[in-house]
């Protein structure tokens, strides 16, 4: 179906950034927007923070009543716990105490998802993304009783009070806090997991469906605290675990609506999309993440059935493999590039050519099901050469035989991204697959996975080439560990060699909630 394409340029960072918008799309996103549905919550105990070696712990302190008995004056501080991790807009109401108000309070708030948030100074914060996403805000109340001015949705368990000053003739008392808490997922509509399977799972179960309600906001976030946007690699694999917890299938249809709608130059699939004040696709291109619409168009159609949908976005896909194509050299290998082109992992010192040849394989096959499906013959059989092409190359130039591992840039560099997302690609037989599989695991690589999304292709790898045995022993070292650290939510970044890792240079600034890693609960009910 022919689509009516008005182009705007957008003024950028990047010189040549347009945005190419199809308003039929976008109108349809628009009236897929999801009701947010409201619940109140309120904290269950002040606690005290403090550092443990490398972490910070928090320990219970007393009750909120007798928090709420006391006077606060200049520099005194409470922290309070929420006792779970809770997405919303938080209503502190604060009065004073002794002679009248004579002059205004002035307050300093804090929110953490973590212990850690709280207790490191955000003075301290030299990481290589803006300070502004540390959940903190100052006001004065000029008059009292009042609630303290709030204006963001704060993602938290922890909330910190300071005192910065009052009076020497009054105090304050708290009168009433809660949290207005905000999520599009009915919790209602989650499917019980199966009945049968151990507690230890059914805990790392849980924590993956709080993960991916938390998220699931007018769009899938890639975090309620940090980005707070749709990004495509993110909603790919909460896409998954939504079909098997909440089944809101008219939000993975909005976002997919939302991609198709707001496309970079030539129609690429941005990597990620804004939504207010009008939605806007990022001037950020990651070539992994623009294929990766691809499976989630079909995946999407796999659990609904929705084929008009199918039709209506299937250009969008095969555009992606088109753009895609562009990028390979005169031997079908994707170029390599210095620049933040490609994403996979957070790994710095990862060399993304091989993975991204991997990426690229992946997505033809899931183009190729989409086009025969369509009986679509000539983009079928386009993308049948294609495929054929940039596998071969793949066991031409990346397979190292002698290494019995795949080799990535001019450096031949060996690492664990880069075998799983051949394994994945199928780029040779599930004997093969299973024997890579099982040699990587036993050389380990130094250029290891870090981010629990690097993790989950890894395991997505182990399930399709019937190694699901070794999965539930994954899961439990892996997604478990972060429970056993105390987790209510999965972390954007897990090392459990390097717990200190974080690609921004700071821990305060990592998100605690996020979408790309609840997929355990994917694993846990597709797969176990
Ligand atoms: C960060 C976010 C997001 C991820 C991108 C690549 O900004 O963590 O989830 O998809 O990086």
């Amino acid at each position: 179906m022919p689509q009516e394409k008005a182009i705007a340029t957008i003024t950028n960072s990047i010189a040549d950034f347009q945005m190419v918008i199809n308003d039929a799309f976008l109108e349809k996103a628009e009236m897929l927007c999801p009701e947010i549905l409201h619940h109140e919550a309120r904290p269950v105990s002040e606690v005290s923070i403090s550092r443990e070696g490398n972490s910070w712990k928090a320990e219970w302190k007393g009750t909120v009543t007798d928090a709420m008995k006391r006077r606060y004056g200049r520099g005194d501080s409470l922290i309070l716990d929420f006792g779970s991790h809770f997405v919303g807009y938080p209503h502190i109401v604060l009065k004073s105490v002794g002679s009248p108000q004579d002059a205004p309070a002035y307050v300093a708030v804090r929110f953490g998802e973590t212990p850690a948030e709280i207790g490191e100074s955000t003075a301290d914060y030299h990481g290589s993304i803006s300070s502004s996403w540390l959940q903190e805000s100052t006001s004065h109340m000029d008059v009292l009783p009042g609630e303290i001015p709030l204006h963001r949705r704060y993602a938290f368990r922890y909330m910190q009070m300071t005192v910065l000053d009052t009076s020497p003739k009054y105090k304050l008392m708290i009168e009433d806090i809660l949290v207005d808490t905000v999520s599009s997922a009915d919790e209602r509509a989650l499917a019980p997991c199966r009945e049968d399977l151990p507690e230890d799972l059914k805990k790392i179960d849980a924590v993956g469906a709080r993960t991916l309600y938390e998220c699931m906001q007018d769009v899938f976030e890639d975090g309620p605290k940090r980005d707070r946007r749709l990004w495509m690699g993110d909603f790919r694999v909460q896409a998954l675990v939504n079909y098997e917890t909440f089944k809101n299938y008219d939000l993975v249809r909005r976002c997919l609506y939302l991609f198709a709608g707001a496309c970079m130059n030539e129609g690429q699939v941005g990597a990620c999309l804004f939504t207010a004040p009008r939605v806007q696709v990022d001037d950020t291109a990651l070539f992994d993440y623009s294929l990766l619409y691809v499976p989630t168009l079909y995946e999407y159609f796999e659990a609904t059935g929705d084929r008009e949908t199918l039709e209506e976005l299937s250009e969008t896909a095969f555009t992606q493999l088109r753009i895609a194509a562009g990028k390979l050299d005169e031997r079908g290998i994707v170029r390599d590039d210095p620049s933040w082109w490609c994403f996979l992992d957070w790994n710095s010192e990862l060399n993304k050519q091989a993975g991204a040849q991997g990426v690229y394989i992946y997505c033809l096959r899931y183009g190729l099901a989409i086009a025969e499906l369509l009986g679509k013959e000539q983009e079928a059989a386009l993308i049948r050469e294609r495929l054929e092409e940039a596998a071969g190359a793949a066991r031409k130039y990346l397979w190292e035989p002698d290494l019995g591992f795949f080799v990535s840039g001019e450096d031949r560099q060996v690492s664990w991204i880069s075998q799983v997302w051949m394994v994945l690609a199928g780029v040779f037989s599930k004997e093969e697959n299973c024997a890579l599989l099982r040699r990587l695991k036993m050389v380990d690589p130094r250029i290891r996975l870090i981010s629990p999304y690097a993790h989950h292709y890894y395991v997505d790898a182990l399930c399709h080439n019937g190694m699901e045995k070794e999965i539930t022993e994954y899961i439990r070292g892996y997604w478990g560990k972060m429970v056993e650290e105390g987790a209510d939510c999965y972390w954007e970044v897990f090392d459990p060699l390097d717990p200190d890792a974080s690609p921004y240079g700071s821990k305060a600034i990592l998100s605690y909630c996020h979408a790309w890693s609840c997929t355990a609960s994917y694993f846990i009910r597709k797969w176990l």
